[in-house]
C-alpha cells in the first residue's frame, strides 16, 4: 500500500538529545540508544470508520517520536500496518451492506488525508493485513510445527505456554487478561482451548466471509496480532527500538504479539520499548469506533478548522495522560495559534536560541508537550510585550514548532 505525502522538516541549529520515554514493559522511562536508523512500529487503523481524535492524538506521539529521533539526525525506519480484513470490519461492512474491500480503501483513503492534513509524517512501508498474508502463513506452520500452536476445529491457536516471557508487556493478572481477552477480540470462553486468553493465528474459512489459501493451514484468513508481528519481522526484524499504539492495545495485542515474536524467533526482545498513548474521551467514555461516541478529523476539516489548531489541540495533552475532547479544547488551540501567528508574523523579536533547547529538552523527556507549548507561549508572550530586535527569531519558532511538532505557523 502506498503512505501519504511527508511534510518538510525544517532543519534546526544545534542537534537534539537521545529520547527518554516510558516503556510499559518496564514501568519506568528509559533512554532509548538506537542505531544510525532508528526503527519504530506503530500499529495502524482498522479503517471502518474514519479517523477520529482518539487516533489522531496516538499518531501524534508517535510522530514526535520520530521528529526527536530526525532531529538527533538518524534517520528513521517507520513501519505501520492497516488491519484491512478484521471481524469489526466485515461486520462494519454486512450492517452498511456494502463491500469490505471497499469500505477499507474508502476509510484509508481518508485515513492518508489526514495525516497529511495534521503534518503526520508517513511511515517508510505502509502494509496491509491482506497484502501480508503470504508471508504470515509460513510463520503460522512454523509455529504450529515447533508446538506452539494448536489446531482446535479448523483454526491454529497460539499457546501462550510457548514464550517463557509471556506477560512482560502488561504485567497483568489472569483474571483482567482474561476480561480484557473477551472485550479485544479473543474468545476465552470458547471450549477446548490449552489457555483461555491464547489468541486465533489463522481462521479456517468461514461460510460468507472472505478467506485465503493457507497452504498446509487450509483457507482461512490470519489473526490480529500475528498480523503486526509478521510485518514487523519482515521491515525491522527483531529488537526494534519502539512498538506503539494506544494504552487498549496493551493487551492483548502488544503482550500476544511480542509472545508469537519470541516463541517463533527463539529471540528477545521484540521491541525495546513498547510505549503507549492514553485513550482520548468524549462525554465520558473512550472515543470508539464501536460504541459511535466520535468527533472525526475529517468532519472538523469540512467545518473549515484550522488543522494546525486540531494538532495544537492534541499538543496541549501529555500523550500518556487520558483527555475528553471538548469544544473549549479546541478553541483554546485555536486561540494559541492566532496569538503563535501574530508572533511570529513581526519581522524581529526577542532571540530565540534557548526557546530551541527548551523545546528539545521538554520532548526529549518523555514527549512533554504541555511544557513545550508553555515554552512558546512565555516567547510569544515576550514578543508581544514588544522585547526584542532578533531578526532571525520569528522564522526559528517557526522552523522549531514545525520541525519538531508539526505545526505550520
Ligand atoms: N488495527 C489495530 C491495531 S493493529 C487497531 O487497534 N486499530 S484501531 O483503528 O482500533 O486503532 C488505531 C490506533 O488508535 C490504536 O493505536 C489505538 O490504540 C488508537 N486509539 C483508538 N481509540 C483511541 C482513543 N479513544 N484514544 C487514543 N487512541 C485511540
Ligand atoms: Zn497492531
Amino acid at each position: 500500500m502506498h503512505a501519504w505525502p511527508a511534510s518538510e522538516v525544517p532543519a534546526l541549529p544545534g542537534k537534539g538529545r537521545d529520547l527518554r520515554i516510558h516503556d510499559t514493559a518496564t514501568g519506568g522511562r528509559v533512554t532509548l540508544d538506537p542505531g544510525p536508523v532508528a526503527r519504530i512500529y506503530v500499529c495502524g487503523i482498522t479503517p471502518y470508520d474514519a479517523t477520529h481524535i482518539g487516533h489522531a492524538a496516538t499518531y501524534n506521539a508517535f510522530d514526535l517520536v520520530q521528529r526527536v529521533w530526525l532531529d538527533t539526525k538518524r534517520q528513521v525506519h517507520y513501519v505501520q500496518n492497516v488491519t484491512d480484513v478484521d471481524d469489526p470490519l466485515l461486520e462494519r461492512a454486512v450492517r452498511d451492506g456494502i463491500d469490505w474491500t471497499g469500505l477499507a480503501e474508502r476509510e484509508t483513503a481518508l485515513f492518508r488525508e489526514d495525516m497529511t492534513a495534521l503534518r503526520i509524517l508517513p511511515p517508510q512501508q505502509y502494509i496491509g493485513a491482506v497484502e501480508a498474508i503470504p508471508g504470515i502463513v509460513p510463520i503460522v506452520e512454523r509455529l504450529r510445527d515447533m508446538g506452539a500452536a494448536y489446531e482446535l476445529d479448523g483454526d491454529i491457536y497460539f499457546s501462550v505456554e510457548a514464550d517463557k516471557n509471556f506477560g512482560e508487556v502488561s504485567h497483568y493478572d489472569a483474571e483482567l487478561m482474561r476480561r480484557l481477552s473477551a472485550e479485544r477480540g479473543g474468545d476465552p470462553e470458547r471450549p477446548g482451548k490449552k489457555n483461555p486468553v491464547d489468541p486465533m493465528l489463522w481462521m479456517a474459512a468461514r461460510e460468507g466471509e472472505p478467506s485465503w489459501d493457507g497452504a498446509s493451514l487450509g483457507p482461512g484468513r490470519p489473526g490480529w496480532h500475528i498480523e503486526c508481528v509478521a510485518i514487523a519481522l519482515d521491515h525491522l526484524g527483531m529488537g526494534f527500538d519502539v512498538q506503539g499504539g494506544g494504552s487498549d492495545l496493551i493487551f492483548p495485542h502488544h503482550e500476544m504479539g511480542a509472545a508469537h515474536a519470541h516463541a517463533l524467533t527463539g529471540e528477545h526482545p521484540f521491541a525495546k520499548a513498547y510505549v503507549h498513548a492514553g485513550m482520548v474521551a468524549l462525554h465520558g467514555q473512550k472515543m470508539s469506533k464501536s460504541k459511535g461516541n466520535l468527533v472525526f478529523v475529517s468532519a472538523l476539516r469540512r467545518d473549515g478548522v484550522d488543522p494546525a489548531a486540531i494538532r495544537l489541540a492534541l499538543l496541549a495533552h501529555h500523550y500518556r495522560a487520558d483527555w475528553e475532547w471538548t469544544d473549549d479544547v479546541l478553541q483554546e488551540a485555536a486561540e494559541r495559534l492566532g496569538r503563535w501567528r501574530a508572533a511570529v508574523s513581526r519581522p524581529d523579536g526577542p532571540s530565540a536560541d534557548a526557546l530551541v533547547e527548551e523545546v528539545r529538552d521538554a520532548l526529549c523527556e518523555d514527549l512533554d508537550t504541555p511544557k513545550a507549548l508553555a515554552a512558546v507561549d512565555r516567547w510569544a508572550e515576550r514578543q508581544r510585550a514588544g522585547g526584542g530586535t532578533d531578526e532571525g527569531a520569528p522564522g526559528l519558532v517557526s522552523r522549531t514548532v514545525d520541525a519538531l511538532m508539526g505545526v505550520a505557523l
